[in-house]
């Protein structure tokens, strides 16, 4: 890898701050969705989870045993504009930061800070939210406030994280928050706007708009590098000599990371085999305008190339054959013409004793070095950072005879051989790879699943008010991976 390599851990302000009706934070969707009765798989929430608010030092001190030189974290919108309004800001929330900018930066670590992690001010939410055009000034607004205060110090930022996530789980299946159940849903038709489609559009306005301003207003003084995160699963034919499998695999990938990456890193717009479909199925159902906003001539300038690398979070890989009558209701979504799945002769995250860990999560480190060289050839040869990959098992804290998973054999197995295909894709291949974060830290608030699926390089003991925070194995072969 380069000399300057960005070695990292990442994590996200909701899964580990905690304090989150503290010192004057605004509520979150985030803090509404997840005191939903039935919302979270255990009945919990993020209201104290590693209480990183109060132990930050700690977290500090973790990441310079790693020998980590970056952290990737987010910023908490309704922590620093609890109205989210920039010009009543929340001293405290201001202060907390910029403690917390200056100690990484006093031990050497450089921020990489995320603006979006998904949760939005719930007086935002109340507003229309990611549905209304207004969030885009809001957005700007917000973004505006944090170059402000921390860009002297802060030289990598990510707008939004995963908005295609954002959009399919938040607003299509609703299990995300704000839990609104769109068209998106095989479950729910209740939603005529489609939610999902017009959020994708705000997303990329606010990301776009927040590029050009700090482009326009901060860049010179600041200098620093911004872009968005994509994720994405890679995907393959089933049976690459089958054209429908190809197209069927192409079609994922186009309707998942295309979405976000042909708008931003190549023309613009989504991607032709995207509008084409939705257009097909927008027809068939009586519509006369695709459910897919069309951007304008104008937007699509606003749009492309706001970027100055490329954010990828990439966990494991899916098989694609087109979808028929049998396996429909498999379909992710109305809208997806594509049937995938994993070969089952694949290794599962998970352990001995709960062997499946994330239900999604199988482990297929060839796809990343595949999908590295895809992202390259296909949007131009950018910059990449890895922003995300990691690997979790199941816990249960009612199980008694569950145990910390320290020797996390597993996930050594799994940072080993995914970064092996990273240097493969940056040896072999040539992709222009600058960075490698690691989700994640330490054990947090894993959205929808709760505490029940641990992605930590650290062990986090939630049943003990101080949170106490153990290294499992795979910090030690981290380490290892970063000094050698
Ligand atoms: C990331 O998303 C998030 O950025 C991060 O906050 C999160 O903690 C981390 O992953 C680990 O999950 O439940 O079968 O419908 C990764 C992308 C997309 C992966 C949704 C899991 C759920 C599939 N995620 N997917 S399923």
């Amino acid at each position: 890898f380069r000399k300057d390599f960005m070695w990292g851990a990442a994590t996200a302000s909701y899964q580990i701050e905690g304090a989150w009706d503290k010192d004057g934070k605004g509520q979150s969707i985030w803090d509404t969705y997840a005191h939903t009765e039935g919302a979270i798989e255990d009945g919990t929430n993020g209201d104290i989870t590693c209480d990183t608010y109060h132990k930050y030092l700690e977290d500090i001190k973790m990441l310079k045993r790693l020998k980590a030189t970056h952290y990737r974290f987010s910023l908490s919108w309704s922590r620093l504009l609890p109205t989210a309004d920039s010009s009543a800001p929340n001293a405290a929330g201001v202060a907390f930061y910029n403690k917390f900018i200056d100690g990484l930066l006093a031990n050497n670590i450089k921020p990489c800070v995320t603006l979006y992690h998904w949760d939005l001010p719930q007086c935002v939410q109340d507003k229309g939210g990611w549905q209304s055009e207004d969030v885009v000034e809001k957005f700007k607004e917000y973004a505006d406030f944090c170059f402000s205060q921390f860009g002297d110090r802060v030289k990598l930022w990510v707008t939004i994280n995963e908005p295609h996530v954002q959009c399919g789980f938040g607003f299509g299946m609703g299990i995300h928050a704000p839990g609104i159940k769109g068209q998106f849903s095989p479950i729910y038709h209740t939603d005529p706007m489609n939610a999902c489609y017009q959020v994708s559009r705000t997303m990329l306005l606010s990301h776009a708009h927040t590029y050009r301003m700090y482009s326009s207003k901060y860049r010179a003084k600041q200098n620093g590098l911004i872009s968005i995160t994509l994720n994405s699963d890679w995907c393959e034919p089933k049976d690459p000599s089958n054209p429908d499998h190809v197209k069927a695999a192409q079609f994922y990938i186009d309707a998942t990371l295309g979405w976000f990456a042909h708008p931003i890193f190549k023309d613009g717009d989504y991607p032709d085999s995207m509008k084409e479909h939705i257009l097909e199925m927008s027809k068939a159902q009586g519509l006369k305008n695709s459910r897919l906003p069309v951007l304008s001539e104008q937007e699509k300038n606003l749009i492309k190339g706001t970027y100055d690398f490329f954010g990828l979070n990439h966990y494991t890989t899916r098989l694609a054959e087109q979808i028929t009558d049998e396996t429909q209701a498999f379909a992710i979504h109305p809208d997806m013409p594509s049937f995938v799945y994993p070969d089952p002769s694949w290794e599962r995250a998970g352990n001995d004793r709960l062997p499946i860990g994330s239900e999604w999560l199988f482990i297929v480190p060839t796809g990343l070095r595949k999908l590295l060289n895809y992202i390259s050839k296909t949007y131009g040869d950018p910059s990449i950072i890895i922003t995300e990959n990691g690997c979790s098992t199941k816990h249960s804290v009612n199980n008694p005879g569950d145990t910390k998973q320290l020797e996390d054999e597993q996930r050594c197995r799994f940072i080993t051989s995914y970064l092996n295909e990273a240097l493969k894709a940056h040896l072999l291949d040539g992709v222009d790879l600058r960075g490698y974060f690691l989700w994640t830290l330490m054990d947090n608030f894993e959205w929808a699943a709760g505490y029940t699926e641990r992605f930590g390089l650290y062990h986090v003991d939630f049943e003990d008010p101080a949170r106490t925070r153990t290294p499992r194995k795979s910090a030690a072969t981290f380490t290892k991976i970063i000094e050698e």
